[in-house]
């Protein structure tokens, strides 16, 4: 009958919504915690190293050669601003993670240029996670993270590692760099996870 207007239920396109305290942008702001590493993709290694020590690799060819998927979702970051349908193409973290074997309850994403971030293992799994290398279709530029990012859109985007050049899985929520300095172990911006304790 049609009772509830878009305007009432304060959804947008294909259901696309804003986190609370969040406002929408749409340039594409850039936020590093240092100088941009500039990584060659022919220098470039993408590594998965379980909690017994088992390192799963894969160099820039390896990785391009593995099934890759299209993604557009709106990504949120703590700063307050969102982006709504951003268009990335990258490699599904239940890919990398097919052959590895683990029991781990949580990762750590260790970055060219030493930025860490810690998830839990199964907020990268189930189409939930990948390892980006393209925006707008275009190959992802060295400031927002290129060769290749951690994708994480569920999560606010510091969760969403530029230049990632692994994933160490361990039984410990062990913090990463925003989070040892206050920021929230989890980081749903649905809840408004922003500090350490909200
Ligand atoms: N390696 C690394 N990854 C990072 C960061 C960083 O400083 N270094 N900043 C995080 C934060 S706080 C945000 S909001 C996003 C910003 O990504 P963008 O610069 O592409 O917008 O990257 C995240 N990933
Ligand atoms: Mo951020």
């Amino acid at each position: 009958m049609g009772i509830v207007s878009p305007g009432f239920t304060g959804r947008r396109r294909g259901g696309s919504d804003l986190p609370p305290g969040q406002y929408l942008t749409r340039d594409f702001p850039v936020l590093s915690a240092g100088p941009t590493p500039h990584v060659l993709p022919e220098h470039w290694e993408f590594s998965i190293t379980t909690e017994t020590g088992e390192v799963h690799k894969w160099d820039w060819a390896a990785f391009q050669a593995l099934p890759s998927e299209e993604i557009t979702r709106d990504i949120h970051c703590v700063t307050r601003w969102s982006k709504l349908e951003t268009d990335w193409k990258g490699v599904s973290l239940d890919t990398l993670l097919a052959d590895v074997e683990t029991g781990a309850d949580f990762a750590m994403a260790h970055s060219y240029g030493g930025y860490t971030t810690n998830l839990p293992l199964e907020d990268l799994l189930d189409g939930q996670a990948w390892v980006a290398y393209e925006f707008d279709g275009e190959p992802l530029g060295a400031e927002h993270g290129g060769p290749a990012r951690l994708l994480v859109p569920h999560l606010y985007f510091w969760k969403s590692a530029k230049w990632v050049r692994g994933l160490v899985l361990s039984d410990t929520d062990d913090l990463g760099f925003w989070e040892s300095a206050g920021y929230h172990e989890y980081g749903d911006p649905w809840k408004e996870q922003r500090y350490a304790g909200d």
